[in-house]
């Protein structure tokens, strides 16, 4: 298996504890976001990833993008451990989790629409950050509401295994923790990201473990 991956992209993070998880060894194929204006908006992996995002995964003849797809393939995949609770209602749940973190907080603070607020729109850094933590500040304040009712045991988002909702959590809060997010009003996001972070499939996942670090 193959994974197109950048220490930092939160996306590619989510995939690799993933892929921890499951204990499937894999090659890191990493693609610098800013060198060069971007390594991922390069012809050479446009062929690979037409949709120019960081993480693609490659396993044999088949090619995935975005990562709660790649995640998912490989839960149907190589089932062992499963990253879905069995029962329909839970599984909703989970998926409701990530996809509030994938779908509602990543995309407004991802890098292509940072830089159009900064060149285009031209946003002073201050302005941009400000933009950043405000999206966190919306996403983490429902969550932390969400993870009440979610009937976690204080060391996972949904019941009391490793699900998708927490491969999300941890790199969202890595976000939040690189951009001096004020953490505070979210002790139970807090509480389940320590637990999770001190696990090795998250630990060997983190942006400093990997190869492409800088
Ligand atoms: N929804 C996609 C998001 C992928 C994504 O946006 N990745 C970021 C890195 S975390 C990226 O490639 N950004 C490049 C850019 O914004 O130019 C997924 O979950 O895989």
């Amino acid at each position: 298996m193959k994974l197109y991956t950048y220490f930092r992209s939160s996306a590619a993070y989510r995939v690799r504890i993933a892929l921890n998880l499951k204990k499937l060894a894999y090659e890191s194929m990493p693609r610098h976001l800013t060198r060069g204006g971007g390594e991922h908006r390069q012809p050479e992996y446009l062929a690979v990833n037409p949709q120019g995002l960081i993480p693609f995964l490659e396993d044999g003849a088949a090619g995935i993008g975005q990562s709660l797809a790649i995640i998912e393939y490989l839960d149907e995949a190589y089932p062992a451990p499963p990253l879905l609770p069995r029962a329909p209602v839970e599984r909703a749940r989970v998926r409701s989790l990530a996809l509030a973190i994938a779908c509602d907080i990543h995309p407004l603070n991802n890098l292509r629409v940072l830089e159009y607020l900064r060149g285009p729109l031209a946003q002073d850094q201050a302005a941009v950050d400000a933009w950043y933590r405000h999206w966190i500040a919306c996403g983490f304040a429902a969550l932390e509401e969400e993870a009440a009712r979610a009937e976690g045991d204080g060391r996972h988002l949904v019941g009391s295994d490793v699900t998708i909702a927490d491969i999300c959590l941890v790199p969202q809060m890595y976000n939040a923790r690189r951009l001096e997010c004020d953490l505070a009003p979210y002790p139970k996001l807090r509480e389940v990201s320590a637990h999770l972070e001190g696990l090795e499939a998250f630990a060997k996942a983190a942006p400093a473990a990997q190869p492409d670090a800088v």
